[in-house]
């Protein structure tokens, strides 16, 4: 007894101790400075940073078995597991740096966009959405690090739905049905049940992967309206990443003690003294050098980059692996003659190899015009007193972008049995800031409509999100230099039955049907009206289509400009991820996916990593 009350007493001392208020005083000073900096901070327009200072003949930097460019979701884990096998030397190419204690804290992600490790891309002007954004441009947040997008994004773990990967096989690639990948994003798997309201269908479950996944931890009186509201309608707690997907719960994310653990510190930090594998970070790939041999078949050899501005080559023995994401890969291809010929030849690169890559862009529209005010007020304290709650593992830091919940639903326009359409996003914890009109490139009269009527600890906001996009963009080039940005053009809500428009429309009457279900905390659709739409009746359902256009942008999820499939006139990797028609050449990250997934990328992309990984080893050992 005497001994439990001391091992007590121990314990509590070892609680209060355990951040000092000198660290806490650090880390507060360290992080409001990381803000501000980022709130003042500008997106790059190019890459410039890493042009080559003189045309000179590159320096060999030697020979690998692999090398993978781009350390990002794909790429890590990828990384990882290769360079488990001692015969294999592997070169991770990287164009940016290592996580950070900023990129640590879940809810500044917003402000990471205006940090180095966003690449710095926009829309081209749109036609249909981004329309109440300055230029109709919106901003495409693309991660630069060693954790790729994981550095900038928000970490939900959702995998998608049996039937995506069903329809993925279908379209004629072997090994990909949900009964194949489940056990791959199993193996990767640490859920943590931290919250007694999270359903986890276990079987679908592992607790002992590398990638660590906790649960929103707690909740509120407004948290727990919102589940209410949809209790009240039929349905139920469920687990996201089971078959049964439909219904709601708390956030499932890579969040481990409050702090992100993106795909960088979970994959790569860990074995950064593996002597077979070097991880060139700060690197920026110009080129894929591909070669022809005797009997006049394309092989890839290796690459061009650019490190402390001047020039290297490496050469691959085995393969070179495309990692570098739905924007960047495609770009690296074209600028190395694997692309569509006639965009090729307008931007005066020899085609090696017609493929239609970066001609067709997904994403999930999402619409960012659902906020609610209600008389729920998020506890205020000073924000030493946020930084110190962080440092101990809970509190608003830890929370990523203030998101708390999600659901899943099927709307009208899918005719799949208990296959979801419709995803909806619950976040609180300051659900306006000045900030966010910088955030979203915000013209002044939108951010006066939507976001500035709220007070911030104060209200929600839901997003309302398309998940099998019917819209199809592009990835292009702008020039045949590889320091200048790639064109980005989603063609949002363009699809000929405006099927993403309409699914957006039931997502809004969905969540608005919620908050009238919501009066425990006397929840009010709080924004007032746009003047891009003031021909319209306010709230009637032309007004909201209009509001539809002005700020859908997109969940930046994209996926699909490389896209998987046996046929080359459509496809451009086969079921293994060769590039078709090109040897020793794989692409692997979200460019690979045949179609929007009914989930988040980040788990599906780490499953991609290990599918490559596992058909590597099976190949070459
Ligand atoms: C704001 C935001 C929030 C998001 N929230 C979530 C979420 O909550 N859950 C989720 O699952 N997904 C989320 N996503 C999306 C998800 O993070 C990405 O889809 C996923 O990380 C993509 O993985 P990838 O392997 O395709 O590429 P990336 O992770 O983007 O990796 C590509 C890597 O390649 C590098 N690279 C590119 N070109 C070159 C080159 N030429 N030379 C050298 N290196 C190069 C890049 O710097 C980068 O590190 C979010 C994204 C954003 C932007
Ligand atoms: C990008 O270009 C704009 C307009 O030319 C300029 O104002 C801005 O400073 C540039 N940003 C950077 C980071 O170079
Ligand atoms: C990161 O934060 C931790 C916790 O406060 C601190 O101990 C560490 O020194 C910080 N690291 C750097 C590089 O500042
Ligand atoms: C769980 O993860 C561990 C570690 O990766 C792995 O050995 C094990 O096979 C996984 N279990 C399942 C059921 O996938
Ligand atoms: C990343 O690159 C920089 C140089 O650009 C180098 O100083 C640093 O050591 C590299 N980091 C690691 C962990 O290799
Ligand atoms: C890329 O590397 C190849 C092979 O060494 C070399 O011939 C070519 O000049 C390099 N390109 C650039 C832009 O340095
Ligand atoms: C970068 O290049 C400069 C010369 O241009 C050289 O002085 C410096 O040592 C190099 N730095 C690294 C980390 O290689
Ligand atoms: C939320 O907003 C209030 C101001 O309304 C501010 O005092 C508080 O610090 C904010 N909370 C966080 C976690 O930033
Ligand atoms: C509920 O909110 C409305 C306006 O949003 C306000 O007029 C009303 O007084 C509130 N009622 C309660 C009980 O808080
Ligand atoms: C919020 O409003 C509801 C009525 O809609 C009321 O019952 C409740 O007491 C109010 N809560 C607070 C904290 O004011
Ligand atoms: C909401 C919105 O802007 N929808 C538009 C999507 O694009 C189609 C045609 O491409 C338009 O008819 C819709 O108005």
């Amino acid at each position: 007894m005497t001994m439990l009350i001391f091992f007590i007493i121990l314990n509590a001392i070892y609680f209060i101790h355990c951040v000092s208020d000198e660290e806490v005083a650090q880390f507060t000073m360290y992080l409001e400075d990381e803000m501000e900096k980022a709130q003042n901070g500008e997106l790059r327009n190019d890459s410039s940073q890493f042009k080559p200072l003189k045309d000179e003949p590159p320096i060999d930097f030697g020979c690998y078995d692999f090398i993978i460019i781009g350390a990002g979701s794909t790429g890590t884990i990828l990384a990882n597991r290769l360079s488990e096998e001692e015969d294999f030397k592997v070169l991770l190419i990287e164009a940016g740096g290592y996580p950070n204690n900023y990129t640590d804290v879940p809810f500044v992600i917003g402000l990471s966009r205006f940090t180095k490790f966003n690449w710095g891309y926009k829309t081209v002007p749109q036609k249909h959405s981004c329309l109440g954004m300055i230029n109709q441009q919106c901003i495409v947040p693309r991660g630069q690090g060693v954790g790729g997008t994981t550095l900038i994004n928000d970490q939900i773990y959702v995998r998608g739905h049996p039937h995506d990967f069903d329809r993925w096989e279908s379209l004629g690639n072997p090994g990909w049905s949900y009964e194949d990948v489940l056990p791959i994003f199993k193996k990767t798997e640490a859920m943590h049940q931290n919250n007694p309201q999270a359903v986890v269908d276990w079987p679908y479950h592992n607790t002992s992967g590398l990638l660590y996944v906790e649960y929103y931890p707690t909740t509120d009186p407004q948290l727990n309206a919102w589940y209410e509201a949809q209790a009240s309608m039929g349905y139920n707690f469920a687990d996201s990443n089971s078959p049964e997907q439909i219904g709601f719960g708390p956030l499932p994310a890579c969040i481990r003690n409050g702090k992100k653990v993106d795909d960088g510190t979970a994959f790569i930090l860990p074995i950064l003294s593996r002597g077979n594998l070097k991880v060139q970070n700060n690197s920026l790939v110009t080129k894929i050098l591909i070669e022809k041999d005797m009997k006049g078949q394309l092989i890839a050899t290796g690459v061009n980059f650019s490190y402390n501005r001047t020039t290297y080559v490496a050469r691959a023995n085995k393969e070179v692996i495309v990692s570098g994401g739905s924007i960047n890969t495609p770009q690296i291809l074209m600028l190395s003659g694997v692309g569509p010929k006639k965009h090729l030849r307008e931007k005066t690169i020899q085609v090696l190899k017609d493929l239609p890559v970066g001609k067709t862009l997904r994403d999930h529209p999402a619409f960012y015009g659902l906020l609610i005010s209600s008389n729920y007020t998020e506890p205020i304290q000073p924000f030493e007193e946020y930084v110190r709650e962080y440092l101990n593992g809970y509190g608003p830091l830890t929370v990523p972008g203030g998101l708390k919940g999600l659901s899943f639903y099927k709307t009208k326009f899918e005719s799949v049995e208990n296959y979801p359409d419709l995803e909806i996003l619950y976040g609180s914890g300051n659900c306006t800031s000045a900030f966010i009109k910088k955030e979203y490139n915000l013209k002044d009269e939108t951010y006066e409509a939507i976001y500035a009527p709220l007070d911030p600890p104060r209200c929600f906001f839901m997003v309302p999100t398309v998940l099998h996009t019917k819209s199809v963009g592009s990835v292009k080039l702008k020039t045949n230099d590889p320091y200048d940005f790639p064109l980005i053009d989603f063609n949002n809500l363009s699809d000929k039955d405006n099927i993403d428009a309409k699914t957006i429309y039931e997502g809004i009457k969905m969540g608005l049907s919620w908050v009238q279900h919501m009066q425990a905390v006397n929840a009010t659709l709080g924004v007032k009206k746009l003047p891009a739409c003031e021909q319209y009746e306010f709230l009637s359902e032309q007004y909201w289509y209009c509001a539809i256009g002005q700020v859908t942008s997109n969940l930046y999820h994209p996926v699909g400009t490389c896209p998987m499939g046996p046929d080359p006139k459509k496809y451009v990797v086969n079921h293994e991820f060769k590039v078709h028609g090109v040897h020793r050449l794989r692409v692997a990250d979200a460019s690979v996916f045949p179609h929007t997934l009914s989930g988040h990328p980040n788990a599906p992309c780490v499953m991609l990593g290990e599918k490559l990984a596992i058909i590597l080893k099976k190949q070459y050992l």
